[in-house]
């Protein structure tokens, strides 16, 4: 007989067909009307190719342990791992916490353990970590993310909030209702759409994206890659240099106010610090006027294509839309705030489809009607330790004990860290320059890696915990940008002695003496009942929305939330901002401001500004490209990496480099062949793939390809964090920078075959030895 199991990933909600214990097929959730072709990649997780199946620790570790030597190895991988039972991996995992939190104290457990796990709010890795090492003492933990850091910072200074970068700003069925011009910076994608943290039901994108193109609006496209809106929006494409969007914004803003068509009124009603960046606009500060010549000089647009869209921007309904990809590059502050800076001097925020907004289509949820409801969520407990760091610091952190840093305008020192705890998150995938992050790696005394996968993670870690994939135990799915709840239905049992992250964290919580607080008297379904009860007794309350009984959803398999279409941002603050100041400095828009005038930060100055960033087309030396390592199309970061929806969008069995035919032309490469990228500090392979809808000078190589190593340390698989560089986005924000990285490309030396075959064979050794132990 073949069960129908609802459940749901982050890339949407789908039944699993499931006969004898096997998965058969996925169909999609029959409200969407654009599944993703990831969720017929789930039945991967069923093979246990790639699965770790049993508690491993690491050879090498264990003898130093035992000897007392302060020094546990490189975690290279080539000491091999040990089988061990489940009851000694807790216990040796809870001694090393209690060891750890003893003698050193528990800001030196590193917990932030950053990662998108898997969709289910009660088995949510990080966040059970977290609660349970909270009722152990505390630990080290993180503030923001990878996706959006600089972005939030800057936007809670001189917004007062961050919620316009989280799907807050206008919604898009204003835009589609109202905007005549549409200027989209990067993307708005229904490659990313696909994505929703929490889970999503129906993918609402293409419907808002095709409503825009049937209404006839003028839609201008600034990205340094043509598909990063659908074709049939029929949009102009502006392809930029990547990192220099902020040129364009204030040479825009600068046309404007040099033609006196600034929006006065809204400067003075809504706005503090406005005559500064207008003197900076106007060249009194710097001697340099911001017009439409300095902006092509700097971003590669002709001028008068800027200068021409100056008028339209005041004259006609217009919004501005800034991906979340804009702000993860050195001074990614500088967008969001320019493009701020640049929708108050059009003067339309607070209208229907006018002003600007923050990561349409960076994930599913954005631009579409917001959830008032209350989204499922396990409760992390009390903060026992405010020790933290900008999320994306973290081999400063390992690198640096006791140094100093700066975080939203306070100072900070790094902890001493001599535990670290990751689980759900996968760093040799999502942070830059991993070589940095490997020999930050050997610092550590002990690392505890608890996923199902044999990532490049857990292979560089002391004790290995196998946590079961969501397919093999029972949860729920939501997100504040869902219109749904989704019921996570179990449809085959755990592979091998893997165990569910809430049965781990269970067992840890107990032997450190915290049992009874950590699981309050609830086992897995009397957490999924009591979340989806929480959320159902808030919609009643708060919105007299009537959502079905816990049985009813758990049999129909998902839950309508209580949402609200039509948001128009801050129009409430435009009409009387006197009744309604924001929380900054000035109970206005920021865009002067006498904070960062004050702390003087030279890479976050007092009022959006360009600055030339670290590495950027106008800075090398001609012969270099700009990489964008932009979301993979296929997959979620770096899981399901072998699904059949990631395999699609490789050749030659790696990652596919995207090139203008120009560039390649200039080194030799033709398409489909076998390429090595690489800067001072890393290099990795990729196949050529030459594509004119690549801007000039610019190479794309897509995230999450699972780290592997060739015979000379360069990554075969295609990798793009090799290469990247990890500084701190600012002294302000310190967010990743990942988009901020030249590097150079030329054809791989030796035949194709031969470097396929390499890569083939270490594919099969990227298991660790002892990994296959009965
Ligand atoms: N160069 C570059 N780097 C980037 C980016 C970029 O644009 N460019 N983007 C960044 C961004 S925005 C992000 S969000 C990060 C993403 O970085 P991550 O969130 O770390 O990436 P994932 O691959 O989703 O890692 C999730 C891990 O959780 C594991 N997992 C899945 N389900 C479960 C479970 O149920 N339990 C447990 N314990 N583990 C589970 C998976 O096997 C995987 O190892 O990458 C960042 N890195
Ligand atoms: N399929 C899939 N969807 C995903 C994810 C995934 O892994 N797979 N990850 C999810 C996550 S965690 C996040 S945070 C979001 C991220 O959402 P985004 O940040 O919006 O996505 P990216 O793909 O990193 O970047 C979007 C585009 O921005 C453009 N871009 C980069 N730099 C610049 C620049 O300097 N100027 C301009 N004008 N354009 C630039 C690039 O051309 C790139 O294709 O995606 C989510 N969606
Ligand atoms: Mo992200």
């Amino acid at each position: 007989m073949i069960r129908r199991i609802p459940h749901c990933s982050h890339w949407g909600a789908y039944t699993i067909l499931v006969e004898d214990g096997r998965i058969l097929g996925v169909e999609p959730f029959a409200g969407d009307p654009a599944p993703s072709p990831v969720i017929h990649s789930v039945a991967e997780w069923a093979k246990p190719d790639r699965r770790v199946l049993r508690p491993m620790v690491r050879r090498g570790w264990l003898a130093a342990r035992e000897t007392g030597a302060a020094d546990r190895g490189a975690r290279d991988g080539q000491d091999g791992f040990a089988a061990i039972p489940w009851d000694e991996a807790l216990d040796l995992t809870a001694a090393e916490i209690a060891r750890v939190a003893r003698d050193h104290g528990n800001a030196a457990i590193f917990a932030g353990s950053y990662g998108w796990t898997s969709a289910g709010r009660v088995h949510h890795a990080p966040t059970l970590l977290k609660r349970m090492l909270n009722l152990a003492g505390g630990f080290t933990g993180h503030a923001d993310t990878y996706s959006t850091a600089a972005g939030p910072v800057i936007l809670r200074h001189v917004l007062g909030s961050d919620e316009a970068c989280n799907g807050m700003s206008n919604t898009l069925d204003t835009v589609a209702d109202h905007t005549d011009t549409l200027v989209v910076f990067g993307a708005i994608s229904p490659r990313t759409a696909q994505s929703e943290a929490g889970g999503i039901g129906a993918h609402h994108l293409e419907t808002y994206l095709r409503r825009i193109a049937e209404r006839g609006t003028r839609v201008i496209h600034v990205s340094p890659l043509r598909d990063d809106l659908p074709d049939w929006l029929g949009a102009e494409w502006w392809p930029i240099r990547p990192n220099t969007d902020v040129a364009l914004m204030l040479g825009l803003a600068g046309e404007i106010v040099a033609a006196g068509r600034h929006d006065r009124d809204f400067l003075s009603r809504c706005t503090s610090g406005a005559e500064r960046f207008l003197d900076y606009l106007r060249g009194d500060t710097d001697g340099q006027v911001k017009d439409a010549e300095w902006a092509a000089r700097i971003t590669g647009l002709p001028a008068q294509a800027i200068r021409a869209l100056a008028p339209v921007l005041v004259q006609t309904r217009s919004q501005l839309t800034v991906s979340w990809a804009l702000q993860r590059a050195h001074h990614g502050e500088q967008p969001f705030w320019a493009a701020l800076g640049l929708a108050a001097i059009i003067g339309q925020i607070g209208l229907p489809g006018g002003g600007v907004g923050f990561g349409y289509g960076s994930l599913g949820g954005v631009g579409s009607p917001i959830n008032l409801g209350r989204s499922p969520m396990m409760p992390k407990g009390t903060r026992a330790s405010n020790s933290f760091i900008p999320v994306a610091r973290i081999s400063d952190m390992l690198l640096n004990p006791g140094a100093p840093f700066t975080y939203e305008g306070r100072e900070h020192r790094y902890p001493d860290i001599r535990l670290v705890y990751w689980a759900g998150g996968n760093p040799f995938h999502h942070h830059q320059d991993l070589n940095r992050l490997t020999r930050a790696w050997a610092r550590p005394e002990t690392i505890i890696v608890q996923d199902p996968m044999w990532t490049a993670t857990a292979r560089r870690a002391d004790i290995v915990l196998p946590a079961s994939t969501s397919i093999e135990r029972n949860d729920l799915a939501g997100s504040k940008r869902s219109d749904v709840i989704v019921a996570m239905a179990k449809a085959i049992e755990p592979l091998g002695q893997s165990r569910s992250d809430f049965a781990i964290f269970d067992a840890l919580a107990t032997r450190l003496g915290h049992g009874p607080a950590f699981n309050e008297g609830r086992d897995e379904m009397g957490w999924i009942r009591h979340l989806y009860d929480e959320s159902r007794d808030y919609a009643a309350r708060t919105h007299g929305f009537e959502m079905p009984s816990f049985d009813q959803f758990w049999d129909r398999g998902h839950a309508p939330c209580p949402m609200r279409a039509e948001h128009t941002h801050l129009a409430a603050f435009r009409a009387a901002p006197g009744d309604h100041p924001l929380p900054t400095e000035s109970g206005r828009i920021v865009l002067g401001s006498r904070t960062l005038a004050r702390l003087g930060y030279e890479d976050c100055p007092d009022h959006p500004a360009w600055m030339d960033p670290a590495e950027w087309l106008g800075g090398g030396d001609g012969d270099e490209l700009h990489l964008i390592s932009h979301q993979p199309r296929g997959r979620l970061h770096s899981q399901l990496e072998t699904g059949a929806a990631s395999l699609a969008d490789r050749r030659g069995g790696r990652e596919q480099l995207r090139l203008n035919p120009e560039d390649a032309a200039a080194r030799g490469i033709q398409d489909g062949q076998t390429v090595r990228l690489w800067n001072a500090r890393g290099a990795c392979l990729a196949t050529a793939r030459i594509s004119p809808d690549t801007a000039p000078g610019v190479a794309v190589l897509p995230t999450g390809a699972w780290l592997t190593r060739g015979q000379d340390g360069a990554d075969i698989a295609g990798n793009p964090n090799v290469l990247t560089l990890d500084i701190g986005s600012s002294a302000f924000g310190q967010g990743c920078a990942a988009h901020t990285c030249l590097i150079r490309v030329a054809p791989h030396a030796g035949d194709n075959r031969d470097a396929i075959r390499a890569y083939q064979s270490q594919l099969a050794e990227i298991l660790p030895e002892g990994a296959r132990t009965p």
